[in-house]
C-alpha cells in the first residue's frame, strides 16, 4: 500500500467530505429554530474559534456560520495537536447542535425512576428542589453524602460547587473504568503516569509495539496523525491483538494473541533482552534500581515457556525481542488508554512500563517526551470547607494506589451504606448506564438515593434514572474553562459560544452559578459571569481574554521536551530511580515485578466479549448525531469465519448475544471474518441505547455493557474489569 492510500486509510482531515456530509444528513432533520449568537452578523461567512467536545482530546477547531448559520467546523491550523485537521466526529460536530432528540428543558421525574415520565419545570422549581434535598442530605448526613460524578472539562464548575458545598467524592470513569492501570503501573515504575493526551512521541519513534491499542479506530486525532506519519516514514509496526485491528492491516507483524495472555508475552520479551543484555545499559545504571531482582524473577518466563500461554511462537518473540532493541531508545511499547481488561491490569501496564525502560525510552525522543505548559493562575476563591470524613470510595486504602476516586467504589457505598451513606449523585455527562460495569448494581445504587441529579445534552440512559434532568447547551452554544494544556508545546485554549444556547438550556457553570446562590454558596461564586472569571484568570496571567477570543489557542515559548534536549531526568518513585522491582508493591504483599496468572477461559460454545471503538463515534454520546448516525447506525458482532459457518450464520445475519448470566442483547448484525480469533467476538461499544427518547438511534445494535454483568477489581487501584465475559450466540428471531 503506497503513503497516501495508507494515509487516506486513517481518514484524518477529511474536512471537504465532512460539510458535504453535512448538508446531505441535516437537511433531513433539521426543523428547528437556529439562534445565531448576537456577536454574529446576519449576512456573510464569519468564524469563531472554539475546542471540540465530541471526545475528551480537545482539539482546537474553527467554526464557520455562513449567512446566520452554522455551517461547518474545521481543526484550528495553529494547533499543536489537530494541526488544522479534526476526526470524523470532530467535523460531525455541527450534528451535536441540530440533534433531533437533545434536550430541551428542565425536566423532573413523575413517577418512578427509570419510567422516563417528565414534568417540564423552570429553571427556578428545578434549582429550588435540589438545593432543597441538598440541604436535607447536609443537615441529616453531611456533606460527604453528595457525590459528583462527570467527565470532561465541563464538570469544573460542578467540581468547584461540590467541593464548596463540602464533598470531597469527585469521579470520573476515565480512571476506574479506563486508563487508571496504566496510569497506576506507570507511576510505580517511573513516579509519573503517561497523562492525557499521552506523553507517547509516536511521529519519532522508530519501533512501535501496540498491545491492544487499536489507533485508527480509537481516533485520538494528535497520536492518529502521528501514526500515520510513523508509518509512512517507515517506521517498524507490532501489533499485539486477537483482532486484526485497522493499525494490524499496517503492521510488520501481527500477533494474534490469545486474549488475557499478553502479560506472559511481555515477560517473555523481558526475559530475553535482560539475558541476552539488549537493554539501555548506560540508561539502566544511571536511573533504574532493580535489574537483578527483575532478572531473578522471569529468568522462567522464556518465549518456550509463553507459546503455549499466548499461541505466540518462540522464535518471533525472540526475534521480535532483539528487534525491538535495535531502535532503542526509539522504541515505544504504547501504554494504551483503555487497559481495564483482565484485573491484573496495573501489572500488566507495570510490565509494559519495565519493558519501556529497558529500552530507555522514558524521556527520549520517539518514545515518551515530558510534557510542557503554560502557568495560569487560578481564580483566587476563598477556601473550601474542610471535610472531616474523607473521601467514601475506597476504605481503609483498600486499593493502595488509587490516586483518584473510583466511580465504582461509590456505588458500591451508595448500595451498602459503608463507610458511611451516600444519599445524593450528581452526574454530569457521564452515561453511568452505559460506563460502569454491572447495571443492576448502578440501578441499585441510584434505588437508595434521596436526590438524583443529570446534566446532559441528551437524553441518554442515565438521564431516563434522573429526579432531575438539567438540560446543557452543547460545546457550540457555551464557555467552558480554560484549557491549559500538557503536550509537546505549551498552551492555551478556550472554548467560546458559536450560537446562542437553543431551546432553555443553558451552560454549565450558569447552573453551578444559580444552584450555589440557593444553597447559600454564593462567596464561592464571586465572578458575575463567565467573561469575567475567564478574563481574571487570564489577565493575573498576563494575558486577556479578548486576545484568547480571537485567535482560540495562545503558545508559550517552545521548551525542551527530551532528557537529550537538557530536561533533567527525575524519577518521583520512592527511591528516586526508575523501579523495576517495586518495593512499594511488595510492602502491600503485591507482586513486585508483574506474574501472569490465567484467567479463566470461556467454556464450550462460548466467547470471550471484547469491545473497542468506531472511528466515527465517540461511546455512547453521538448514536443520535445526525451527521455520525448516518455514517454508522448500528455496531455488527465480529465472528471467526470457521466459527460463523459451524453455527450455518454468514455477514447480515442478525444475531443475539447471550452472556454467562442470561443476559440477552439486543439483535446485532453478524460480520463472519478471518479476522479475529475463534475464541473471542467483538464489537463497538455505545450501541444498543435504550432510553425512550433516542427516537433514531434506540435499539439498533447490541450494548456491550449490557452484557458485562461479570467484573473483577484491580487489587492496585480498583479498576474495574470487563473482558471477563463469555456469550453464545443465537440465530435472532
Ligand atoms: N473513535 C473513537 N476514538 C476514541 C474513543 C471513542 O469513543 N471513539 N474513545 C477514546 C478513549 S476515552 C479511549 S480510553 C480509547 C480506547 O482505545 P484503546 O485504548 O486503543 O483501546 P481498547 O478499547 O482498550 O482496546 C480495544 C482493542 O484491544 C483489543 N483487545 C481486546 N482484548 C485484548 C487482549 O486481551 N490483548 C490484546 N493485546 N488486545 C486486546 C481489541 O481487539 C481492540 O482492538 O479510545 C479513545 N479514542
Ligand atoms: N462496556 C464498556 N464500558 C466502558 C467502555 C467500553 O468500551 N465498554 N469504555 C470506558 C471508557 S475508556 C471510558 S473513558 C468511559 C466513558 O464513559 P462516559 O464519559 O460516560 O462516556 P459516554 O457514554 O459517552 O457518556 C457521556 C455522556 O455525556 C453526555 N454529553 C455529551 N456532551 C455533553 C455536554 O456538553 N454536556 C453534558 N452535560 N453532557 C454531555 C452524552 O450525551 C453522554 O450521555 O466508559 C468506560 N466504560
Ligand atoms: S479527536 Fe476528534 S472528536 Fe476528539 S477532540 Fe479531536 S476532533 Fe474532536
Ligand atoms: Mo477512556
Amino acid at each position: 500500500m503506497n503513503s497516501i492510500s495508507r494515509r487516506r486509510f486513517l481518514k484524518i482531515g477529511a474536512a471537504t467530505a465532512g460539510v458535504a456530509a453535512t448538508a446531505g444528513a441535516l437537511s433531513k432533520f433539521t426543523q428547528q429554530a437556529v439562534k445565531i449568537s448576537s456577536s454574529v452578523p446576519e449576512k456573510g461567512v464569519y468564524t469563531i474559534p472554539t475546542y471540540c467536545d465530541l471526545c475528551f482530546w480537545k482539539c482546537n477547531a474553527i467554526a464557520t456560520v455562513k449567512d446566520g448559520k452554522l455551517w461547518k467546523i474545521e481543526g484550528n491550523p495553529i494547533d499543536p495537536m489537530s494541526k488544522g485537521r479534526l476526526c470524523p466526529r470532530g467535523t460531525g460536530g455541527i450534528g451535536s447542535y441540530y440533534d433531533p432528540d437533545r434536550l430541551r428543558k428542565p425536566l423532573m421525574r413523575k413517577n418512578n425512576r427509570g419510567q422516563e415520565e417528565w414534568v417540564e419545570v423552570t429553571w427556578d422549581e428545578a434549582f429550588t428542589f435540589i438545593a432543597d434535598k441538598m440541604n436535607k442530605i447536609k443537615s441529616e448526613y453531611g456533606p460527604e453524602a453528595v457525590a459528583l460524578f462527570s467527565h470532561g472539562i465541563g464538570g469544573n464548575f460542578f467540581k468547584h460547587l461540590m467541593k464548596a458545598y463540602g464533598t470531597p467524592n469527585l469521579a470520573a470513569p476515565s480512571f476506574a473504568q479506563c486508563r487508571g492501570p496504566r496510569d497506576a503501573g506507570f507511576r510505580l515504575t517511573f513516579g509519573e503516569d503517561v497523562g492525557s493526551p499521552e506523553r507517547t512521541d509516536i511521529e519519532n519513534s522508530k519501533f512501535l509495539v501496540l498491545i491492544g491499542s487499536h489507533l485508527g479506530e480509537n481516533m485520538h486525532n494528535t497520536q492518529v496523525q502521528e501514526f500515520a506519519t510513523a508509518i509512512e516514514r517507515g517506521t517498524k509496526l507490532l501489533v499485539v491483538d486477537p483482532r486484526h485491528s485497522v493499525a494490524a492491516s499496517k503492521a510488520d507483524w501481527w500477533f494474534p494473541i490469545k486474549p488475557g495472555t499478553d502479560i506472559a508475552l511481555i515477560l517473555a520479551w523481558i526475559n530475553v533482552i535482560v539475558n541476552e543484555e539488549l537493554y539501555d545499559k548506560v540508561y539502566i545504571d544511571k536511573y533504574a534500581i532493580g535489574l537483578d531482582k527483575l532478572k531473578k524473577t522471569v529468568s522462567n518466563n522464556t518465549p518456550e515457556w509463553a507459546y503455549p500461554i499466548t499461541g505466540i511462537k518462540a522464535e518471533l518473540i525472540r526475534e521480535t525481542a532483539r528487534e525491538m532493541a535495535r531502535y532503542k531508545p526509539a522504541t515505544l511499547i504504547h501504554p494504551g488508554r483503555h487497559v481495564t481488561w483482565y484485573g491484573d491490569d496495573s501489572q500488566r501496564s507495570r510490565a509494559i512500563a519495565i519493558l519501556n525502560a529497558l529500552m530507555g525510552s522514558w524521556g527520549r525522543k520517539g518514545g515518551f517526551f515530558s510534557p510542557v505548559s503554560m502557568d495560569i493562575a487560578s481564580y483566587p476563591y476563598p477556601e473550601f470547607p474542610h471535610s472531616e470524613k474523607g473521601k467514601v470510595d475506597n476504605p481503609d486504602k483498600k486499593y493502595p494506589f488509587a490516586h483518584e476516586t473510583i466511580t465504582t467504589g461509590i456505588r458500591e457505598a451508595t448500595i451498602s451504606g459503608k463507610p458511611y451513606p451516600v444519599k445524593g449523585w450528581f452526574v454530569y455527562a457521564t452515561n453511568l448506564i452505559f460506563t460502569l460495569p454491572n447495571e443492576d448494581e448502578t440501578i441499585k445504587a441510584i434505588q437508595n438515593l434521596d436526590l438524583m441529579v443529570v446534566v446532559e445534552t441528551q437524553p441518554s440512559e442515565i438521564t431516563g434514572w434522573a429526579d432531575v434532568v438539567l438540560p446543557e447547551a452543547t460545546y457550540l452554544e457555551r464557555y467552558d474553562d480554560i484549557n491549559v494544556e500538557f503536550f509537546k508545546e505549551p498552551f492555551i485554549s478556550i472554548r467560546q459560544p458559536v450560537l446562542e444556547p437553543a431551546f432553555e438550556t443553558k451552560p454549565g457553570w450558569w447552573m453551578a452559578k444559580k444552584l450555589s446562590e440557593k444553597l447559600g454558596l454564593e462567596k464561592y461564586f464571586p465572578w458575575n459571569n463567565i467573561e469575567e472569571y475567564l478574563d481574571t484568570r487570564l489577565k493575573n496571567s498576563g494575558y486577556s481574554l479578548e486576545q484568547l477570543k480571537k485567535a482560540g489557542l495562545i503558545k508559550g515559548d517552545k521548551q525542551p521536551i527530551y532528557f537529550e534536549e537538557g530536561v533533567t531526568p527525575e524519577f518521583p518513585t520512592p527511591s528516586g530511580k526508575i523501579e523495576l522491582y517495586s518495593e512499594q508493591l511488595a510492602a502491600y504483599g503485591l507482586d513486585p515485578v508483574p506474574r501472569y496468572r490465567k484467567h479463566e477461559e470461556p467454556p464450550p460454545g462460548y466467547y470471550r466479549l471484547l469491545f473497542g471503538r468506531s472511528p466515527v463515534h465517540s461511546f455512547g454520546r453521538t448514536q443520535s448525531n445526525p451527521i455520525l448516525f448516518d455514517m454508522m447506525k448500528e455496531n455488527e458482532v465480529w465472528i471467526n469465519k470457521f466459527i460463523a459457518d459451524k453455527l450455518e450464520l454468514k455477514s447480515g445475519d442478525y444475531v443475539i448475544l447471550v452472556n454467562q448470566d442470561g443476559v440477552r442483547s439486543n439483535k446485532v448484525k453478524v460480520k463472519a471474518t478471518e479476522r479475529i480469533r475463534q475464541d473471542c467476538v467483538y464489537i463497538v461499544h455505545g450501541f444498543g441505547h435504550t432510553s425512550k427518547g433516542f427516537v433514531r438511534s434506540r435499539g439498533l445494535g447490541a450494548s456491550d455493557n449490557q452484557l458485562v454483568t461479570k467484573y473483577k477489581i484491580d487489587p492496585i487501584m480498583g479498576g474495574t474489569a470487563q473482558h471477563l465475559n463469555f456469550v453464545t450466540i443465537e440465530r435472532a428471531a
